[in-house]
Parts: C-alpha cells; structure tokens; sequence
C-alpha cells in the first residue's frame, strides 16, 4: 500500500511488510502524509536520540546533569495544559449508549470529521509507532496497542508510562490483538517552515473513542491524557467498556499495599478524581509508628477476578504522570525522591542553576526563576511561576515506596476500596459502606471540587460517580449496573471492603480541619482493622463510622471538636446532599439501577427517623 513517499526507518525484521499491521500504519501514514514512519524498539539508545531531537528544536530544556540528570523540561503551548473534556467524544452507535455524562457524536459523522482533519496532518513530520503494553508484558490481566504518533515529546512520555517498544510488539504479534490509536497534534509543517517549541491545533481538538471498534483518534493537543493514549483513552474509556463485556473492572483507583507493624499485609485502591491527591496517598510515609505503605499504583487499577475467587488487580502504567504544584518533601517526600533523575516535568518553571520549580516546592520561592510561558518571574510579580496542572513524568521503579510485587503479573488481592473528592463541607472524615451493593451507592454519588487537571472553572462542585465522569467510556448508570453485577456474582466474603473518605473538610474560616497526608495513615489503620474482622464502628444512616476512640489519634494535633466535625452526620446537611443526590440521578432516567434509587429512599427515610 502507499505510504505518500514517507521513509520507513525501524521496521521490525519478524514484521512481514504485507501484516496487517503494517497495513494499518501505512493506511494512517497514506491519510496523514508524514516525511519519515518510525517504528520505535523501545531502546535507552532511541531514548536518547529522541531527547536530543527534542533539545535541539526547542521543545526539551536539558537540566542540569548535576542536579537532574537525564531530565527535561518541556513547556506547552498556552493553550494546551489540561484535558479538554468538552472536546472529548464518545462515538458509540446508539446516543444512550454514551450517556448523558459524555459527549456523544455520530461515529460515521466524526470519521468524516477526523478524516478531514488527519488529512495531511503529519505532512513534514516524522510518523512513530509504538507499541505498547498496559500492564507487565504477559499479564493475563494487562493489554496490548499501539500508538501512532507525530510527536516525539509523546513518545519518550510513553516510554516511561507504558512498556512501549518490541517486547510489547512480539506480543502483539503473538496475540494478535492490539487497540488501534492514532495520534496528531495537528500542525502540519510547510516545506522550509521553522517548527514551533510546542505545535498543537488550539482551536481544533478532538479525542475521540470508538468504543464498539476499540479505537482512539486524538487529534490537535499534545497534552498529558489528550496524547499519552494509553491512560485515560485506553486503560479506562475503552478498557471500561473491555471491561463490561469481559466481566472485570477498569478503574481510575491508586492501589497500595499496606503492612501492619505485626507484619499483617492488606492491598487497598482508592479512586479519587484528578488532582485529589491519589499520588500522594499511594507514596504516603504513615505518621503512626511501625505501619508501612508501599505503592502498586497511582491513577489507573485493573481487577480481574482469579482462581481464589477475590478480584486481583494490576496497575496498567510503569511511570506517573504527577501533579507538580502541591508536591514537596513535607507533602510527597517519595515524589521528591521519585524525581531525582530520569524524569520529564511539563509546565514547571526552571532555576537559574538549570533545576525546575513549582508552588510549594520549597517553602519560599528562589528570588528569579524563568516562569513556565518562558517569561521572568520574581515573587511580587503577581503569577504563577508553574502552571497549576504542570505535571511530572517519572518511571515507577524510582519510587522508593515502589512495592517489590508491583509488576506481578497475577496482580495483589485487593482487601478494600476507597472513593472520595474534595468536600469542604458535609462528608465525614471516613465512612465503611454496609455492603457492596451499598458501597456502589456511595461511589455513584461520588461528588468532588473541580481541579486544574482539566480546563474549566477550578472548585465547582460536581457529581463525579467513582471518579470516572470524564473517564467512562460508556452509559455511567450502565456501569452501575455492572459494579452492581460483578457484586452479585462474587461470594461477599472474597469481595472487597468499600469506605468513603474525604481529606479535605474545612472550617468556617476555610481552614483544612484534617492535617492529610502522612495523617491519613490514621483513616488507612481504621480500614485496615475493619478487614480484619474488628468490630469498633458505629451505625449511622450513611455508613458505619469509626467508633468513639476507635481511630488512633495518638500525637495528632487536632483540635477534639474538629475531630467530633469530621466524624459526625449532620441530618439537615444530608436531607439537602439527598435533593442534589436525587437531581442527579434523575439524569439517568430508566437506566438507573433500581437498586440504588432503592438506596436513595433508605437514606432519605434513616435521614429522617434521626
Ligand atoms: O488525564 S491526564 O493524564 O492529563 C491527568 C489527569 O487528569 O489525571
Ligand atoms: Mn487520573
């Protein structure tokens, strides 16, 4: 087939030129015209070339090798910082099957769009193919894609964030299955035109899922979760859908291991929305004396049911793609370590000694910095010197935290699961859900502050059901049903425990009442020894709540009345969160789950009996 003239460079030798594969690739390659076709190996040398490649066009700042070696700074078009979640399309046949907390789009309407758009989109560039994996290589819970791109910043991203390079290709090779997803950043260059630092398409961006033909077509950012496409595009839009027709989970939930100071050992995931603090809960140093949290995963868990009957789950990334603004040694001291070398950070400023820099980093800021526009900044020039989604990528295996099972292929049997958001007010500290069907209930009225990890406003309440709003890549009242149904599948006992917490109640001057972090290994102990049978939480008409002295506030500095606040249930409070509840569910129409309209009204009426 044409390849518009494009040079073929890196074509694997086991890759006969008539695969179906290479089919593919030189269709796109026909669609969008590239200069070059590089199929990536995955490679330190690759590695290598590419960083330069991205140094001497601007794109990469090299930091100082004293300080940061083997690291870079990138800094992105104004424009494109964030997830774009209203330019984010799910395309599936059927409208309600997307729901009504997607955008839907006729899929034969935006072929033709994309088509369009893709049309010489890649003309004067090189085209890279990546294949990658998601989850350790041979997982029988992980999967296989590949990424065509024609951005070399996405592609040494996604070498430290997936398994990317032939051995994932061998095994593609001998699956035979791969998720197809295409990438543009949608700025063709003209013969003898002088590229940009960051090209992009900021009025025209469109990541697009075909949830029934597992594709993904991103076109336009070269951003985070808009370009990276094997996070938030694969391992949970289209692996949820995978993930409902298969009978597992694809979930937006750090995972950790924790260890009790009797060497007791439980695994525990928690979904959080962006930029709640998953990372910082999955590196957490316990401030209580002789427990041990280890990291599996920070953002993205698969669970699959095994042989014992529990569900089993692997984290799907090897790097973390982390929130920079926030993240020091007093709030993240793992993070901190975690980025010692080897590491891109995008939209940070840089040090005039050639390190990188963000709010709260360091407790003052350095007199000058180079902002993250590329403009100075001093500390009364009245900006952020990072942009508030600036982002770290770093490779797993540098966290200190790192557990030494986290890339077992069978995945760790997982003892509880946590949902929360930021709310100021209303939802206690922790609660523990009666039950699975239960727990369902708490996740999907999941409600959190919006953040700087998508555009749009920041701190507007919202529904976001078990942190996955901008990441189901199906009808969400239909994955209810099937949290619902994995639930009703599974013997109780082996199912896992779910609790609600919430980090970040403030007072009336807006004071955080709860320290967090290092804290919060005062909440993980509660869960810890609810899954061990101990019997120390009261009812009440939302949960189970700790019981009075039951979680360990030994050296806290916590006011006692605060403490009372954060574990107490105010009915007035909760007959006005059950009118929201109600709203929101009523968006879902006949395809909620009977079963939690059912567990609306016993709430209303516990509520009421108080
Ligand atoms: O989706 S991103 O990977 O850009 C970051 C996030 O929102 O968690
Ligand atoms: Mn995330």
């Amino acid at each position: 087939m044409a390849t518009a003239g494009a040079r073929v460079e890196g074509l694997p030798q086991n890759l006969p030129a008539d695969h179906a594969i290479v089919r593919w690739v030189n269709k796109v390659a026909a669609l969008t015209t590239p200069d070059a076709i590089y199929w990536c190996d995955g490679s330190q040398a690759e590695n290598d070339r590419l960083c330069q490649v991205l140094v001497d066009a601007g794109t990469f700042i090299r930091l100082n090798p004293k300080l940061r070696p083997n690291s870079f700074l990138a800094r992105s078009d104004p424009s494109d910082v964030a997830r774009v979640e209203d330019r984010t399309f799910i395309c599936s046949q059927k409208e309600e099957d997307a729901g009504p907390t997607n955008n839907w789009h006729d899929p034969a309407d935006m072929r033709r769009t994309l088509d369009g758009l893709f049309t010489g989109s890649m003309r004067g560039r090189t085209m890279y193919v990546i294949p990658f994996s998601m989850g350790p290589v041979g997982s029988p819970i992980g999967r296989l894609g590949i990424e065509i791109t024609d951005s070399p910043y996405v592609v040494v991203n996604m070498r430290i964030m997936t398994r990317m390079g032939t051995a994932a290709l061998n095994a593609i090779l001998e699956t035979g299955e791969f998720v197809p997803a295409v990438h543009s950043v949608g700025a063709p260059l003209a013969p003898g035109h002088k590229d940009v630092t960051w090209p992009c398409d900021a009025d025209r961006k469109y990541i697009v899922h075909y949830p029934e033909t597992r594709e993904i077509w991103s076109y336009g950012s070269g951003y985070g979760g808009n370009a990276l496409l094997g996070k938030k595009c694969y391992s949970l839009r289209i692996a949820s859908v995978i993930a409902r027709d298969e009978g597992w989970l694809a979930e937006h939930m750090m995972i950790i291991r924790v260890t009790s100071p009797d060497g007791r050992v439980k695994h525990m995931a928690g979904a959080f929305p962006s930029a709640c603090g998953k990372t910082n809960l999955a590196m957490l140093e316990p401030t209580i004396p002789g427990w041990k949290v280890e990291t599996i995963g920070d953002d993205i868990c698969w669970m699959k049911f095994g042989p014992d009957g529990r569900l089993h789950a692997i984290n799907p990334e090897s790097g973390f793609f982390g929130v920079e603004p926030g993240t020091s040694m007093f709030t993240n001291a793992n993070a901190i370590r975690t980025l010692r070398s080897n590491c891109i950070h995008t939209n940070c400023a840089l040090t005039d000694d050639g390190d990188v820099w963000w709010e709260g980093l360091t407790k003052a800021p350095p007199a000058h910095l180079i902002d993250w526009t590329g403009q100075d900044w001093t500390p009364d020039c009245g900006r952020n010197a990072a942009h508030p989604n600036a982002r770290f990528t770093a490779p797993a295996s540098q966290d200190p935290a790192i557990s030494p099972d986290w890339e077992d292929p069978a995945g760790v049997p997982i003892d509880a699961i946590m949902f929360g958001g930021r709310r100021t007010e209303v939802v206690p500290l922790v609660r523990e859900a009666f039950d699975w069907e239960h727990g369902v209930f708490l996740a999907s009225i999941q409600c959190s502050e919006t953040t700087a990890a998508a555009i749009g406003a920041v701190g507007k309440l919202r529904f976001d059901p078990f942190a996955m709003l901008p990441f189901c890549g199906y009808n969400m009242a239909d994955y209810w049903a099937h949290w619902l149904r994995i639930g009703a599948s599974a013997d109780p006992a082996k199912l896992p425990r779910i609790y609600y917490v919430n980090w970040f109640r403030r007072d009336a001057d807006g004071r955080f009442m709860w320290p967090g972090f290092g804290e919060n290994s005062r909440v993980i102990e509660w869960i810890f020894g609810r899954c061990s049978g101990e019997d120390d939480a009261v009812e009440t008409p939302i949960g189970l709540l700790p019981a009075p002295g039951a979680l360990d506030t030994r050296g806290l500095d916590v006011d006692p009345a605060d403490l009372a606040t954060l574990l107490a249930v105010d009915p007035a409070a909760w007959v006005q969160e059950a009118a929201s509840i109600e709203e929101h569910y009523a968006r879902f129409g006949s395809k909620l789950p009977s079963a939690l309209s059912a567990r609306l009204e016993q709430l209303k009426e516990a509520i009421a009996a108080v």
